[in-house]
């Protein structure tokens, strides 16, 4: 059979509860917004394909839920990511400061040379910003990271160079070989247990393996 493509990244979306990592990868994939806040319970992903430096890319973009009841399911993920999407909502110091916590977390279980991204979200909220894009900033470059602001709501949120960005880093910094189509790779919902997200994946969408939750 044809290989659909060449390369399967799998990123992670971490941070806490409420910044919109749910929102973000719906935006990104589906081109969507959700304005209902629906928690995630678990985990879920969803699938996406692009070209990047002429390589066909598939990229799982896993979505983690925030709440601290999930930290021990979640964690288990950050072994399987090459890239990891560190978001706050620039609306909520309080978020912000969490990143502390969720690099921890990162550095723990993640491998050495995962890409990470600070994400701040919600630049529409511009009225109500509580951190500034400086300091946003700073904080990422002190830890070696590559830093965006961006908007799930808005459509010109930029998320297409933000993963673009991010993609393109992971192929400098890993080998393509572990990046390579293999059959565990090409069924990821093989990986999958149990119920759906709250907010509901389609059952269409769960068989042909573009997204499943995990709990
Ligand atoms: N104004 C604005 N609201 C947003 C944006 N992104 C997300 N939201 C809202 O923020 C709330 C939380 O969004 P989610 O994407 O569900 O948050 P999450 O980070 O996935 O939360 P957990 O699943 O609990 O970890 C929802 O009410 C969204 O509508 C954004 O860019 N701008
Ligand atoms: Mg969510």
């Amino acid at each position: 059979m044809t290989k659909q493509y060449d390369l399967l990244m799998r990123l992670l979306i971490i941070g806490d509860s409420g910044v919109g990592k749910t929102c973000l990868l719906c935006r990104y994939v589906d081109g969507s917004f959700f304005p209902n806040y629906a928690a995630t319970i678990g985990i879920d992903f969803k699938v996406k394909d692009l070209t990047v430096d002429s390589k066909r890319v598939r990229t799982q973009i896993w979505d983690t839920a925030g709440q601290e009841r999930f930290d021990t399911i979640t964690k288990q993920y950050y072994r399987r990511a090459q890239g990891i999407l560190l978001v706050y909502d620039i609306s909520n110091m309080k978020t912000f400061i969490s990143l502390n916590k969720w690099i921890s977390f990162a550095k723990q279980y993640a491998r050495s040379n995962a890409q990470v991204m600070v994400v701040g979200n919600k630049t529409d909220l511009d009225e109500w910003r509580a951190v500034t894009r400086e300091q946003g900033y700073r904080f990422a470059q002190q830890n070696n990271y590559s830093f965006f602001e961006t908007s799930a709501y808005a459509e010109t949120g930029h998320l297409e160079e933000v993963f673009r960005d991010l993609i393109t880093r992971i192929m400098i910094n890993h080998p393509p070989e572990l990046m390579s189509q293999s059959s565990q790779d090409s069924n990821p919902t093989s990986d999958c247990e149990s119920e759906e997200n709250e907010r509901g994946f389609s059952l269409a969408d769960r068989a042909a393996g573009k997204c499943c939750s995990i709990v």
